[in-house]
């Protein structure tokens, strides 16, 4: 009996877990697919790196409690955007839009969201461009479509991200208001780098062709 009502709190919560992980999977093929054509065309590659992730259970319990909302599955499937994320790192700014206007054009995708704090950065000065995305997966009965958290960062927004996210979750430290402080100057310098990389790039490909 135990084990009945147990199962059957859990099953949903577990098939919906599955059909996250089977949404990031999509989305990553996409993503390859337009490395590999991008690739192909100009030798070299839009993206470094994607790293996926589905929410942990502990995270997602702790965001629904915030935010106030009943903690069922079809509310986590309803509220959260960001049960499934896929991280795309790219060496350009430049070519985060072209992948992310590449995907927004794609006749089987929903772009839900966007929020695009590269042109608006946070007031810590965290920047990513932000999309979420409805993607079609095809199970046995159905096709669903799944949202999807795509994250477009350079390799330094990402590096700043990191440490930022470290002072998010530490606990005690000394001066919290100065490490705030430098990492916001971190994050204008690195815009500028950003921008300056780009510019050498566009110098070096001006001519080619
Ligand atoms: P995790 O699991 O630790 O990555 P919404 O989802 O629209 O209801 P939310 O959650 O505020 O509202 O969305 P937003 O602003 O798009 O941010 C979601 C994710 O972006 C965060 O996930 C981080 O991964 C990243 N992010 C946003 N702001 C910051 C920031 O200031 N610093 C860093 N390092 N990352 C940021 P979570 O919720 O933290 O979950």
């Amino acid at each position: 009996e135990e084990r009945d009502l147990l199962l059957g709190r859990v099953q949903p919560f577990m098939k919906l877990m599955m059909q996250y992980r089977c949404a990031i999977r999509e989305m990553e093929t996409k993503l390859q697919v337009l490395n590999d054509e991008f690739s192909l065309q100009h030798e070299r590659n839009p993206f470094e790196s994607i790293e996926s992730r589905v929410k942990e259970p502990m995270s997602i319990i702790e965001k629904m409690r915030r935010r106030g909302w009943d903690l069922t599955v079809d509310n986590i499937e309803d509220k959260l955007n960001d049960v499934a994320g896929v991280r795309v790192i790219c060496s350009f700014v430049e070519d985060i839009y072209y992948l992310a206007d590449m995907l927004a054009a794609q006749d089987d995708l929903n772009v839900l969201q966007v929020k695009d704090y590269i042109k608006h950065p946070k007031d810590n000065g965290y920047r990513s461009l932000h999309l979420i995305i409805g993607i079609p997966i095809f199970l046995s009965s159905e096709k669903k479509y799944v949202r999807v958290e795509v994250q477009f960062r350079t390799i330094a927004m990402d590096f700043w991200a990191s440490l930022d996210h470290k002072l998010k979750y530490k606990k005690n430290v000394k001066n919290p208001e100065l490490i705030a402080a430098e990492l916001k100057k971190c994050a204008d310098t690195i815009s500028s780098v950003d921008l300056r990389m780009q510019e050498i790039r566009n110098m070096m490909e001006e001519g080619e062709m």
